[in-house]
C-alpha cells in the first residue's frame, strides 16, 4: 500500500497538518477574541505580550516624510492626496543630507528605527536611486531603516534591500470587505501582491491599518485576520487610529469609542504574539489614558517625534514624561 500514489484525503490531512503548524485565524474567532469582557481581552494578550517581550520596554520609531503631498491615489483618509483639498502642497523629494541629518536628530532624541515616507502610488526606478542614498546612510548611522514608498515590484524591492533595508512598510488599511469604501485607484490584491514581492525578496514586513474609518467590528476583526494569516505574519504592525483631516472624505467620521481601539490592540497582540505591534498615527487625539491601556494591551513601538508624515504626533518631551511615569524604557 505505501507505493500508492498519495490520496484526496491524504493530501488534505497534510496540508490540515501545516496549518496547524501555524495558528489560522477565521474572522469569526477574531470577533470572539472582540467580544470578550474588556479586562478578560487585556489579561489574554497581557500573558502574551510577556511570554515574548518585556512588557516595559518599547521600540521608538521616527517617521519623516521624504516626499510630500501631490499622491495620484484616492485614499479617503490620507491629507497628501491630489483627490482633495486639505492645504498640503506637493513637493519634491527631499535632499539626501537632509534626510540624514533628521535621522542623526532622531538617534540623538532616542528613536532606534527610521521610516522614511513618500506620496506615491508606486516608486520609479530613477526615484528609487535616492531612496537606496538614504537607506544606506541611514543604515550607517546604525538605525534600522524601513520605507513606505507605494506599491513596489520585486526587482525594487531586491534594489532596497541590497541597499540595507530592514522593513518595507505596506498597509492592508482595512477588511477586504471595507476597502472599496476608502480607496477605488488600487485594490486589495495589488497591496497583498506587493506584500508578496517585499517578502520575496527577504525585507521584513511591516504591515497594519487604520482603525476608525466608519469599519464595524467584524470589518476590524477582518482586518486583523488578514494580517494574523499573512504567511508568515509581519513583524510590524502599526494599528493607526484615523487622523480626520480637513478636505478628506472622511474629515467628518464620527469618532470610534476609544476602547475599541485598544481592543484592536489587544486583538492583534493575541494574534500576532511575536509582531512589534505599533500603536502608530492618532495617539494625539486618544490621550495619555487611552494610550496607556494601550502599552497595557501590547503595544510596544509608537511613532517618535512631534509630527508623523504632515499631522501632528505627541511632542518627545510628552512622550518621554509618559514613558518614565510608566516605567517604560526605549529599546536600545
Ligand atoms: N504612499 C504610500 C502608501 O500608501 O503605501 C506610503 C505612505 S502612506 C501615508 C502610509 C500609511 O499611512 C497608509 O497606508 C495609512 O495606513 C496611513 N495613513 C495615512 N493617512 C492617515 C490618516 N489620516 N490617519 C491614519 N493613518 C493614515
Ligand atoms: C503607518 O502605518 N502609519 C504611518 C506610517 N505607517 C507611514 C503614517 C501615518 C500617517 C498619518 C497622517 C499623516 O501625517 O499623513
Ligand atoms: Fe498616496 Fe499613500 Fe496617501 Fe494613499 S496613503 S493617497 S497612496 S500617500
Amino acid at each position: 500500500m505505501s507505493s500508492q500514489p498519495i490520496t484526496f484525503h491524504a493530501a488534505r490531512n497534510k496540508i490540515a497538518t501545516l496549518a496547524a503548524a501555524r495558528d489560522i485565524w477565521p474572522v469569526a474567532e477574531v470577533v470572539k477574541l472582540f467580544e470578550l469582557p474588556f479586562n478578560d481581552l487585556l489579561w489574554r494578550a497581557q500573558k502574551i505580550h510577556r511570554e515574548h517581550f518585556d512588557a516595559n520596554e518599547v521600540e521608538l520609531a521616527t517617521l519623516l516624510s521624504i516626499k510630500t503631498g501631490g499622491c495620484p491615489e484616492d485614499c479617503g483618509y490620507c491629507p497628501q492626496s491630489a483627490h482633495y483639498d486639505t492645504g498640503v502642497t506637493a513637493e519634491k523629494m527631499m535632499p539626501v543630507e537632509e534626510v540624514v541629518a533628521a535621522a542623526q536628530a532622531a538617534k540623538d532624541s532616542g528613536a532606534t528605527r527610521f521610516c522614511m515616507g513618500a506620496a506615491w502610488r508606486a516608486p520609479k526606478d530613477r526615484d528609487l536611486d535616492a531612496v537606496e542614498d538614504m537607506v544606506k546612510a541611514v543604515k550607517a548611522l546604525g538605525m534600522e531603516t524601513c520605507a513606505t514608498l507605494g506599491m513596489l515590484k520585486e526587482e525594487q524591492a531586491e534594489r532596497l534591500r541590497d541597499a540595507g533595508l530592514d522593513y518595507y512598510n505596506h498597509n492592508l488599511d482595512t477588511a477586504p470587505e471595507f476597502y472599496g469604501d476608502i480607496i477605488s485607484t488600487r485594490d486589495y490584491q495589488d497591496r497583498l501582491d506587493t506584500l508578496e514581492h517585499v517578502r520575496e525578496a527577504g525585507l521584513k514586513v511591516c504591515c497594519g491599518g487604520i482603525v476608525g474609518m466608519g469599519e464595524t467590528r467584524e470589518q476590524r476583526a477582518g482586518l486583523i485576520s488578514q494580517l494574523a494569516n499573512l504567511n508568515p505574519y509581519p513583524e510590524s504592525v502599526p494599528i493607526n487610529h484615523l487622523v480626520a483631516v480637513e478636505g478628506t472624505p472622511l474629515a467628518e467620521q464620527e469618532a470610534l469609542d476609544p476602547l475599541e481601539f485598544v481592543r484592536t490592540i489587544a486583538v492583534a497582540r493575541i494574534t500576532m504574539p511575536k509582531a512589534r505591534v505599533r500603536l502608530s498615527a492618532g495617539r494625539r487625539q486618544l490621550g495619555e489614558g487611552i494610550q496607556t491601556l494601550c502599552y497595557l494591551a501590547g503595544a510596544n513601538s509608537i511613532f517618535y517625534g512631534d509630527k508623523l508624515l504632515v499631522t501632528g504626533n505627541p511632542d518627545v518631551e510628552d512622550d518621554r514624561a509618559l514613558l518614565s511615569r510608566l516605567g517604560i524604557r526605549g529599546k536600545s
